[in-house]
């Protein structure tokens, strides 16, 4: 058992995150991102190039010193499997460090994961084996950099039993989250999920105070109030809308403030909820000075990618350049007589002579024909685009033929466009 957390020894934090189990809730349908989650969950969806959703919770975990990672899957689990497999098996063991493939596998009865909170409660014999003093519980599909390490030291010296990410959003979206009033002591005084009307904080009456979906728990308390929820039939046994509301009136929750670690700006954070936001975070990273820095060498994002020789812009044989402006390309592509504006290329992607590729974020292994015009499209991985066709242009054949967002971006799959994928190792 580790010695209580001194506050005023040098190890405060490290022996807090030692002594913490984090558990990634990987496992929701969400439909929202149309057919990119067709066929691999939302944490496994691609982002930014090289990485995939799930790798800024893993990122920051390992960054924030926190080793014992378990991650909980159900639905359409094959593309994040391979990838925890293929690029985050390199904790050691024999140092008590792991990253855990945490399927529904009916251990604790004949159901899958019913809810969040299910989900951690048919791991409780898991957990009980780890130990942990602290469980934090994470989504796997949020975008942020973030030093749990701060946080799990809020949660000791305000001697919490829960406590709860949070950070303002404008009124208007605040049925989109858990909802939260705290007193000067940053105690949570009540907690809503996802309420219809809302009254803003005095002085702050356009802002709400909403959960991120991330919380730390003394684990004695949340496996005895997983118990009495797994027993109870009005329960939809879930983190937000049964165990924070029934933990504020019955025990200590505070919430956790979440700041810019380098307090150099605002905060960054998203939740891609859908094809729309997907699209307008990707392009975030492009601008000049996006609020997400991958490039941070202090808060290196981890993943694993394909061996690739770096990217090639060149000549064509009539003398058209191929270049890329204003845009982000990754290892394995080539430009070759054609333009990419304010656009992001994942791995392996060729644009051939005379295509245009404008405001686009195209999925790796995609090959663009000749003469192609693409504007504001998002193509999935192994799209092979035919010569000469012009997408983005016509919102009726656009709608006809692939997925039109409500902002007016279309998604391409190869299956949109007749053809088989087939795996590219
Ligand atoms: P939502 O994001 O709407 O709200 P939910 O859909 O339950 O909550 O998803 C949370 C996470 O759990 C996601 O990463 C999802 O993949 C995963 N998940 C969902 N069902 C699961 C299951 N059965 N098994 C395993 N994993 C599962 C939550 C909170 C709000 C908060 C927002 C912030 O409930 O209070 O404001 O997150 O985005
Ligand atoms: P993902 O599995 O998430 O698509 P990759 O981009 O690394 O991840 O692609 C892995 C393999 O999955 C590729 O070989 C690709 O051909 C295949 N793939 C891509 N899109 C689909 C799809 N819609 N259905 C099934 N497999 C796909």
């Amino acid at each position: 058992m580790m010695a209580q957390p001194n506050p005023v020894s040098e190890r405060f934090v490290s022996l807090i995150t030692r002594d913490t189990l984090v558990l990634v809730l990987a496992g929701g349908k969400g439909t929202r991102l149309g057919s990119l989650t067709s066929h691999r969950v939302k944490p496994a969806v691609p982002f930014g190039g090289h990485f995939r959703i799930i790798d800024f919770p893993l990122s920051n975990c390992l960054n924030s010193g926190i080793r014992r990672i378990g991650i909980l899957t159900q639905y359409k689990a094959h593309s994040l499997i391979q990838h925890l497999q293929q690029g985050w098996g390199f904790l050691r063991s024999e140092l008590g460090e792991f990253i855990e493939l945490l399927p529904a596998q009916q251990r604790t009865g004949e159901g899958w994961y019913r809810g969040t909170a299910d989900a951690v409660y048919q791991n409780l014999d898991i957990i009980r084996l780890h130990n942990p003093r602290f469980l934090m519980i994470l989504g796997g599909d949020h975008i942020y950099k973030m030093d749990y390490g701060a946080m799990l030291g809020f949660h000791v010296t305000h001697d919490a039993d829960v406590t709860v990410g949070c950070m303002p959003v404008p009124m208007s979206q605040s049925n989109r989250f858990g909802i939260m009033d705290v007193d000067n002591n940053h105690r949570i005084t009540r907690f809503v999920e996802k309420p219809d009307h809302c009254e803003g904080s005095p002085g702050q009456a356009d802002q709400a105070l909403a959960s991120m979906g991330i919380y730390v728990f003394n684990t004695d308390y949340l496996l005895s109030r997983l118990m009495v929820d797994a027993t109870r039939d009005d329960s939809s046994h879930d983190f937000g809308k049964d165990i924070i509301p029934d933990a504020v009136t019955e025990a200590r929750c505070y919430a956790y403030p979440y700041r810019n670690m380098h307090d150099d700006g605002p905060a960054y954070w998203r939740d891609v909820g859908d094809i729309d936001s997907y699209w307008e975070s990707n392009m975030e990273l492009i601008g000049l000075r996006p609020e997400l820095n991958i490039y941070d060498r202090d808060w290196p994002i981890l993943t694993w990618q394909r061996q690739a020789p770096p990217a090639k812009f060149v000549l064509d044989e009539e003398g058209r350049r191929g270049e890329a402006r204003n845009s982000m390309v990754a290892g394995g592509c080539i430009v070759s007589g054609a333009q990419v504006n304010q656009s992001l290329l994942s791995s392996f992607v060729t644009v051939d002579e005379g295509s245009v590729v404008d405001q686009s974020v195209i999925l790796s292994n995609v090959r663009i024909g000749r003469n192609v015009r693409l504007r504001r499209t998002i193509i999935e991985t192994g799209c092979d685009i035919p010569d000469d066709i012009r997408i983005g242009y016509d919102a009726e054949e656009d709608g006809r033929r692939f997925e039109l967002s409500a902002g007016g971006i279309v998604l391409v799959t190869p299956e949109m466009l007749g053809q088989a994928v087939h795996h590219v190792r």
